[in-house]
C-alpha cells in the first residue's frame, strides 16, 4: 500500500533523471521487504548475516575503510547568505553547490536501484513529529532507517498528499573520499550526501535533519533541536522526574541514558527516553517539554559492556546492525571492552585476519549498533508520548582531563547559556581528524548547528525569557584524569550518585557552595555508599585549579570573539565570571 504522493513522485522523478538508477523502489517498511532487502545484500556481500542463533536478526556490515566517521570539513550549510551559516559552518553559495553537487550525483546510480525511503521523525501522528523522504542507493541505508526511524507505510500515512517533507538525495557514488560532500540547504528543506556510505553521513533523517535542519526550524519557529539524551528518573515514591543532556559525540549520552543505578540507591530507577537528539518546546504550563525523534540507538559498540552498559548490551541481542565490529569465525561480532574474552581468531573491521596478538584494534573506535529502541530493557513507558516528557533540569558536559569539576550547577538561566555556549571536550573518533584535542563544542552542537551559532546562542537566551518554569542547568565531567592518565571517576552506574545531586538541587532538597563558576557540591553530599571512594576523592574531582582557570577563562575569551552575531548576555556573563575569580 505504498502511497505515491505526487510531490514525492514528481522529485523522485527528476532526481532519477539525474542519478539514472536501473530501478526504483517504494518502500512500504513491511517485514517481507526488509528479508528481501536483506538477502539481496547477503548475496553480494554488502551485509553479512551473524550467527542466528546466538544473534538472531542480526546482521554486519563494514564500510570503506577511509569512510568510518562523520566528515565535519566536508560538512556545509548552504544559505543564500554567508552570515546565516556562521563563521563556525563550512559554507559555499547554494548555486554554486548545486551545480557542483549536480555533476557528482550525475548517473551515480546507474547499474543500482534507488530506494524511496519515507520516514518519520517523533512518534507517529504527534503534532511535533516532521516527515523525511530519503533517497539513497544503499540497502544499508534502507535497513538502518528502517531501525532509526518510523519508516514505511506509517510514513506515507502522516504525509498524505502534503508538500511538506524535508528531501534527502544520497548516493554512494563511488565512495571517493575527496568528493565525499554532506550538504545542507536549510531554505530548501534539502540535504544532499554523495560518496560516503557511514553512519552519521548517510542515515540522513538523524544529524543531518533532526539537528541541521530542525535547528534552522526551531529558531524560526520557537523551539529547540539540541544534542541531547532524555531520561526519566523515578524515585521511590514512584515519581519521576526528566532531565537531558548535550556531550559532544562519544562523551556519553547512550551511557547515561541507560544507566542502572547503584544498588545503595534503593528504589531509584531510570528510564530511557532518547539517547541523542532531543527536539524541546514550551508547553501550556510554561515548562519545556522533549522529545525523542529517533526510533532506534546508533551507538558506539567499544567499551559496551554487560558491567558498564546492561541495557545497551541486552538492546542489541537481536535485530541489530553492526557496522566496523570485529567478525568472529562463528560469525559473531566483538569489540574492544566488550567484557568477553578476545576470539582466538577474527577479522578485523577492515576484513584482515585478526588475532589476540595483533598490535591494531579489531573493532573500528566508532564502530557502532544500530539498534531498535523498543528492546530497550530501560525504555520509558512515555518514550513515544506525542507532547514528550518535562524536563526538570539540562545537563552540559564533556571530556576534561582537568578544568571541569564533576559537576556544578549555574547561577540562572543566561548563565546556563554561557556555560554551555563555552563547554569544551576532547575529540573523539566519531569525528574524521585528530583524536584527543581539547575544542570547545557549544552545546554539543558545533558540528551540527544548521546556522549561524551567535543566532543560536541568542535564541537560547530568548527562550529563556518564554520558560515561565524553567529547568536548572549545570554541568557535568566524568573524565578528570589523575597524576597516572587514569579516570578518577568510575562513571556508567555510578553518574547516578550525581544526578542524585542534580535532583535534590532542582527540589531544593540539599545547599551548595558557590564558587566563581558556579554552585558546586559540598564533597559529603554525594552519596559514596558502596563505593571504593572517599570524601577526599569527590573534593579532588570537585576542586577549582585558579591557575588552570585562569586559562581556561582566556580561551574561553578567544572562543567568544568568533562569533560575530554573540549576545551581549554571554559578554556579560563572561565579564562577570572574571570579576568573581578577580582576574
Ligand atoms: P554519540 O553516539 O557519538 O553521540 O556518543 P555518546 O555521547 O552517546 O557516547 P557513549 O555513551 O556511546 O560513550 C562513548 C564512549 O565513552 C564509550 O566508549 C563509553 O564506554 C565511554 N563512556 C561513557 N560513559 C562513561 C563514563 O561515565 N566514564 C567513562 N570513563 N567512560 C564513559
Ligand atoms: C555522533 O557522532 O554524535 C553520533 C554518531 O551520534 S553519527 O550518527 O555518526 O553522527
Ligand atoms: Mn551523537
Amino acid at each position: 500500500m505504498v502511497m505515491r504522493n505526487k510531490h514525492v513522485r514528481a522529485w523522485v522523478e527528476e532526481m532519477a533523471k539525474l542519478t539514472q538508477p536501473d530501478n526504483i523502489v517504494w518502500l512500504d517498511g513491511s517485514l517481507e521487504e526488509k528479508e528481501r532487502l536483506e538477502a539481496e545484500a547477503f548475496a553480494t556481500g554488502e551485509l553479512i548475516e551473524l550467527n542466528q542463533e546466538k544473534w538472531p536478526g542480526c546482521v554486519y556490515h563494514r564500510t570503506a575503510v577511509n569512510d568510518v566517521a562523520r566528515v565535519e570539513g566536508r560538512t556545509y550549510i548552504c544559505t543564500t547568505e554567508r552570515d546565516d551559516a556562521g563563521p563556525t559552518n563550512n559554507w559555499v553559495d547554494p548555486q554554486e553547490m548545486h551545480a557542483k553537487l549536480n555533476q557528482l550525483f550525475a548517473g551515480s546510480m546507474k547499474g543500482r536501484t534507488m530506494y524511496v525511503i519515507p520516514y518519520i521523525m517523533g512518534p507517529a501522528g504527534s503534532p511535533v513529529s516532521k516527515v523525511g523522504i530519503e533517497l539513497t542507493d544503499s540497502i544499508y541505508v534502507v535497513l538502518n532507517m528502517r531501525i532509526m526511524t518510523r519508516m514505511g507505510n506509517i510514513a506515507w500515512e502522516q504525509l498524505g498528499d502534503s508538500d511538506r517533507f524535508v528531501k534527502g538525495l544520497h548516493s554512494k557514488a563511488q565512495l571517493d573520499p575527496e568528493n565525499r560532500y554532506i550538504v545542507h540547504f536549510p531554505e530548501e528543506n534539502l540535504i544532499a550526501s554523495v560518496n560516503s556510505g557511514y553512519g552519521g553521513n548517510v542515515l540522513l533523517g538523524k544529524k543531518c535533519f533532526a539537528l541541521r535542519i530542525a535547528s534552522y526550524l526551531a529558531r524560526n519557529e520557537g523551539w529547540l533541536a539540541e544534542h541531547m539524551l532524555i531520561l526519566g528518573i523515578e524515585d521511590p515514591e514512584g515519581e519521576t522526574k526528566y532531565l537531558t543532556g548535550a556531550f559532544p559525540s562519544a562523551c556519553g549520552k547512550t551511557n547515561l541514558a541507560m544507566l542502572i543505578p547503584p544498588a545503595s540507591a534503593k528504589g531509584y530507577k531510570v528510564y530511557t527516553v532518547g539517547d541523542d537528539i532531543a527536539w524541546i518546546r514550551i508547553g501550556e504550563d510554561g515548562r519545556l517539554w522533549a522529545v525523542n525523534p529517533e526510533y532506534g540507538f546508533f551507538g558506539v559498540a567499544p567499551g559496551t559492556n554487560m558491567n558498564s552498559n546492561p541495557n545497551a548490551m541486552l538492546t542489541v541481542r537481536k535485530n541489530t546492525i553492526f557496522t566496523n565490529v570485529a567478525l568472529t569465525e562463528d560469525k559473531e561480532v566483538w569489540w574492544e571492552k566488550m567484557g568477553v574474552p578476545a576470539p582466538e581468531k577474527a577479522e578485523d573491521w577492515k576484513g584482515n585476519p585478526w588475532t589476540p596478538e595483533s598490535t591494531e584494534k579489531a573493532a573500528n573506535p566508532n564502530s557502532r549498533f544500530t539498534a531498535p529502541a523498543a528492546q530497550c530493557p530501560s525504555i520509558s513507558p512515555h518514550w513515544e508520548d506525542p507532547e514528550g516528557v518535562p524536563i526538570s533540569a539540562i545537563l552540559f558536559g564533556g571530556r576534561r582531563a582537568s578544568a571541569a569539576p564533576l559537576v556544578y550547577q549555574s547561577f540562572d538561566w543566561n548563565h546556563g547559556v554561557f556555560v554551555g555556549a563555552t563547554m569544551a571536550s576532547e575529540t573523539t573518533a566519531a569525528a574524521a581528524g585528530a583524536v584527543g584535542v581539547v575544542r570547545r563544542d557549544p552545546m554539543a552542537m558545533l558540528p551540527f548547528c544548521g546556522y549561524n551559532m551567535g543566532d543560536y546562542f541568542r535564541h537560547w537566551i530568548d527562550m529563556g525569557k518564554k520558560i515561565t518554569n524553567k529547568p536548572l542547568i549545570f554541568n557535568i565531567n566524568w573524565f578528570r584524569l589523575d597524576k597516572n592518565g587514569d579516570f578518577i571517576w568510575p562513571g556508567f552506574g555510578d553518574n547516578f550518585r550525581i544526578l542524585k545531586w542534580i535532583l535534590d538541587r532542582c527540589e531544593g532538597k540539599v545547599e551548595a557552595v558557590k564558587t566563581p563558576i558556579g554552585y558546586l557540591p559540598k564533597p559529603e553530599d554525594i552519596d559514596l555508599t558502596g563505593m571504593d571512594m572517599t570524601v577526599d576523592d569527590v573534593r579532588e574531582l570537585l576542586s577549582i585549579d585558579e591557575d588552570v582557570w585562569r586559562e581556561e577563562v582566556a580561551d574561553i575569551e578567544r572562543h567568544l570573539a568568533l562569533f560575530d552575531r554573540l549576545p551581549d548576555e554571554l559578554n556579560q556573563e563572561l565579564a562577570a565570571l572574571k570579576e568573581r575569580f578577580g582576574f
